[in-house]
C-alpha cells in the first residue's frame, strides 16, 4: 500500500491543502513540521496521535521537525470556549526543556524553538512586513477566531495565528520545511502561514490535519477519571496506561490500532475478527496496550504492567514490591499506620469498618485479607512484621474493595 492510502485507512487524514501533497507524500523526502506549545511540562496521549503521525512520515522517509512554542506559548492559540491564562516564562522554559528532551528521547526528532526567531521583532516591523498581508475578514473568518467573537477574544489572542504563520515562513525558508502537520483545529493557522509564504515569497507550501480522536460519545479521548494520560511515566506509570487501554471502548478499539500503532492491516483485521467473534478475551484492547506503552516506556516497563496487572486481579499481593503496589494502588483509600494494633480496632480506626461489631462479622465471614491472605483469627495482630517490605499492608475487604496502610515508623 503507498503511503497516503494507508495513512486514509488508517483514519488518519482529516484534510489537504492540495492534490499535489498525495505524490509529494509517496515519494518521500519532504521536510515537514508540526508545533506544540510549551502549557505543560509533558505531552499527552492526545498529542500521541498526531506525534506518531509525525514518526509515520519519518518512517516513510520524510524529516520532521518539532517546533515547540516559546514564543507561541506566550500569546495563546485562541480555543472556543474562553481566553487562555497567561504563563510566566519561567515556567514556559521549564516546559520548553521537559518537552524537548521527552521528544527526543521518544521519537529522536530535531527540536525547535519560536522563541528563537521571534522575540528579537520590534513592533513597528511586525506590523509592516508581516500584518499587510494579513486582510482582516481573512482572518475574522478563520473558525478559531469566528467561535469567540460573541464571547470576546483580545488582540492578543487573535494575533496569534500570525505567529504561527511566520513559524511556518521561517522554516520555509530556513529550512525548506514545505509541509506543516497538525490536528483539525490547527487548519486555520496552517493555512495562514501558506497564505503568507504565497505572497511574501511566492512559494508552494503544504498543508495536512489529522480528525482528533474521541471516545464513542464524541468527548475527548485520553482522560482517566478526569486525569490525563501522560506520556511521561513519572506522571502516568505503564500500568495506569495499560488499564487505560485495556478499559477502550469495544467499539472503539480498532480505530485506536490503526491510529495509535504501527501494526500492519494484516494484524489488525485479525484483531478485529477476534473483537467481534471472541471479545471476552480482549485480545485488541491488549495489543493496543503493548503497541503503545512498548513504544513510549520501552518492553520492560510493558511487561511490568502487565505483571502488576495479573498479581493484582489474581488477588497474589505477596509477589509485588512496596512500590509496585503504590503505583497499582494509586487510587484505593489511603491511610498511615502508626501502630501495632488487634485487627478489630485497626479496622474501625482506619474506616474499614464502621463498628467493631461490624468489623467482627467481616473477619468471621472470612471477608478481610492482609496482603493476600484470608485472616479468620478475632484476635490477630496487625504488626509491621508481616507488611511488605516493612513499609506498606493491603487490606481487601469483600471481593474487591482494596485500602493500602503505609508504616510510617
Ligand atoms: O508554528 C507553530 C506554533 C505553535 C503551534 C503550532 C505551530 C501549536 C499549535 N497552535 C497548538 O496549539 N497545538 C496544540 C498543542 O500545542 O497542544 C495541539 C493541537 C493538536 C495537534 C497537537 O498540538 O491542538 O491538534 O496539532 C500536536
Amino acid at each position: 500500500m503507498k503511503l497516503y492510502d494507508e495513512l486514509v485507512w488508517r483514519g488518519l487524514i482529516e484534510n489537504i491543502t492540495d492534490e499535489k501533497l498525495i505524490e509529494r507524500l509517496n515519494q518521500g523526502g519532504m521536510t515537514f513540521y508540526i508545533g506544540t506549545d510549551p502549557t505543560g511540562d509533558s505531552l499527552h496521549i492526545g498529542h500521541y496521535s498526531t506525534f506518531s503521525m509525525a514518526f509515520r512520515l519519518k518512517q516513510a522517509g520524510h524529516h520532521p521537525i518539532l517546533l515547540v512554542g516559546g514564543a507561541t506559548g506566550l500569546i495563546g492559540d485562541p480555543k472556543p470556549s474562553a481566553e487562555r491564562p497567561m504563563i510566566t516564562k519561567e515556567t514556559l522554559n521549564y516546559n520548553y526543556k521537559k518537552l524537548r528532551k521527552q521528544v527526543e528521547d521518544i521519537f529522536g526528532f530535531e527540536v525547535v524553538n519560536n522563541y528563537d526567531w521571534s522575540k528579537d521583532i520590534n513592533f513597528i516591523d511586525y506590523l509592516r512586513d508581516y500584518g499587510k498581508f494579513f486582510n482582516l475578514n481573512y482572518m475574522l473568518n478563520k473558525e478559531t477566531v469566528k467561535s469567540r467573537l460573541d464571547i470576546g477574544i483580545t488582540y492578543t489572542e487573535f494575533s496569534y495565528m500570525i505567529m504561527q504563520a511566520l513559524d511556518f515562513l521561517h522554516l520555509y525558508e530556513t529550512k525548506n520545511c514545505e509541509l506543516q502537520i497538525g490536528g483539525s483545529d490547527q487548519w486555520g493557522n496552517i493555512t495562514s502561514g501558506i497564505e503568507l509564504i504565497r505572497k511574501k515569497i511566492g512559494k508552494e507550501a503544504y498543508g495536512l490535519t489529522m480528525p482528533l480522536i474521541t471516545k464513542a460519545d464524541g468527548t475527548k479521548f485520553g482522560k482517566s477519571e478526569g486525569n490525563a494520560i501522560w506520556l511521561d511515566k513519572e506522571k502516568t506509570s505503564s500500568y495506569e496506561m495499560y488499564q487505560f487501554f485495556l478499559n477502550a471502548e469495544d467499539s472503539k478499539v480498532i480505530e485506536y490500532l490503526k491510529k495509535l500503532t504501527f501494526l500492519n492491516k494484516e494484524e489488525i483485521e485479525a484483531l478485529e475478527k477476534s473483537n467481534n467473534e471472541e471479545p471476552h478475551l480482549r485480545k485488541a484492547h491488549k495489543a493496543l496496550a503493548r503497541e503503545v506503552i512498548t513504544f513510549l516506556h520501552g518492553k520492560e516497563e510493558y511487561e511490568n504492567a502487565v505483571r502488576i496487572s495479573e498479581l493484582l486481579f489474581s488477588g497474589n499481593i505477596q509477589s509485588l514490591t512496596s512500590k509496585e503496589l503504590m503505583i497499582g494502588f494509586k487510587d484505593v483509600p489511603h491511610f498511615d499506620i502508626d501502630q501495632e494494633q488487634n485487627l478489630v480496632d485497626f479496622l474501625v480506626d482506619h474506616k474499614i469498618a464502621s463498628s467493631k461489631r461490624e468489623a467482627r462479622e467481616f473477619i468471621n465471614a472470612g471477608s478481610i485479607t492482609i496482603n493476600g491472605k484470608k485472616v479468620t483469627d478475632m484476635d490477630h495482630l496487625v504488626t509491621i512484621d508481616e507488611a511488605i517490605d516493612k513499609q506498606c499492608t493491603v487490606i481487601r475487604r469483600g471481593k474487591k474493595k482494596y485500602y493500602l496502610g503505609i508504616w510510617k515508623k
